[in-house]
């Protein structure tokens, strides 16, 4: 199996990369550009990891993004793992939005699992997994906890993914897109965000009839659409984060506020 492992710069990447891996990467460059491509073996396993440059999203405002993008989008890996710092949740949740609109399995790897507790948060795994309809591992790169069921779960069957669903006239809009392409187009709600966004990387599926869905959606609106997507993508993160999240009340010690006063 080809697993892509996708996430944030900073998100311990490239620690989860050489502790699946070993240390056992081919090292290059992605074609024509000098970002670097780490290629490798899962440890006891025949999966190939590709470990993906750094990004925030599946939009091309940067060489990294196209990178990665064009990686998922094309080189159709069978598993996604999206590395999450599950200390910054809202950050590293648009991309996983992005990433389960692909026709990939998604894994979401809870990494930094250890400084849950020290930052005095709780992360409910069942309640996010819930609400993505995707699989959730807490773990720790540095720790190298969890990592087990992580490998794991790359065989695991789990078909109830569930996409963040736009409001009804954006939903309208993407069915209908949908009916335009074609049949065999892989990646089609995908692809279907991406014309009415307006991503100049995906013109070549657009056609007069995909167009004139955009033009009369956008007439709906104040903003441009782009805008008004990624505002709903918010908002959805924002609400599983208050399901998901649990501050901890915290206990101070006496020691602690001393080290505090003085
Ligand atoms: N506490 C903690 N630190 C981690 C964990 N995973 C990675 N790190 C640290 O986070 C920093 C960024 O990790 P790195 O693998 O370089 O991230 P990348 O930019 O995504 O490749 C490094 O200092 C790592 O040691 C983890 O599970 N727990
Ligand atoms: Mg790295």
């Amino acid at each position: 199996m080809k697993i892509a492992l996708v996430g944030n710069q900073n998100s311990g990447k490239t620690t989860l990369f050489n502790l699946l891996t070993g240390m056992n990467a081919k090292i290059g460059n992605w074609p024509g550009v000098t970002i670097e491509k780490k290629v490798g073996k899962i440890k006891g396993t025949n999966h190939k990891i590709i470990d993906l440059p750094g990004i925030y999203s599946l939009s091309p405002y940067t060489i990294e993004e196209e990178v990665s993008r064009n990686f998922v989008f094309y080189d159709m890996p069978d598993v996604i793992i999206n590395i999450v710092d599950a200390t910054s949740l809202e950050r590293s949740l648009y991309l996983t939005t992005q990433l389960l609109e692909l026709d990939c399995k998604v894994i979401v790897a809870l990494n930094m699992a250890d400084l849950l507790t020290k930052k005095g948060l709780d992360l409910d795994v069942n309640a996010l997994s819930k609400d993505l309809g995707t699989k959730v591992v807490k773990i720790s790169a540095l720790k190298e906890t969890g990592i087990n069921e992580l490998i794991s779960s790359i065989d695991e069957k789990f078909n109830d993914k569930k996409e963040l669903i736009f409001d009804s006239n954006i939903e309208n809009a993407i069915i209908s897109i949908n009916k335009i392409l074609k049949n065999k187009q892989s990646h089609k709600r995908f692809v279907s965000v991406k014309l009415l966004e307006q991503d100049e990387g995906f013109s070549e599926y657009s056609n007069l009839k995909t167009s004139s869905i955009t033009n009369n959606l956008k007439k709906l609106y104040d903003t441009d659409l782009e805008e008004v997507i990624a505002t709903q993508r918010y908002t959805y993160i924002e609400n599983i984060k208050k399901r998901c999240i649990k501050k901890k009340v915290k206990h101070e010690k006496v020691s602690d506020k001393l080290d505090k006063i003085f």
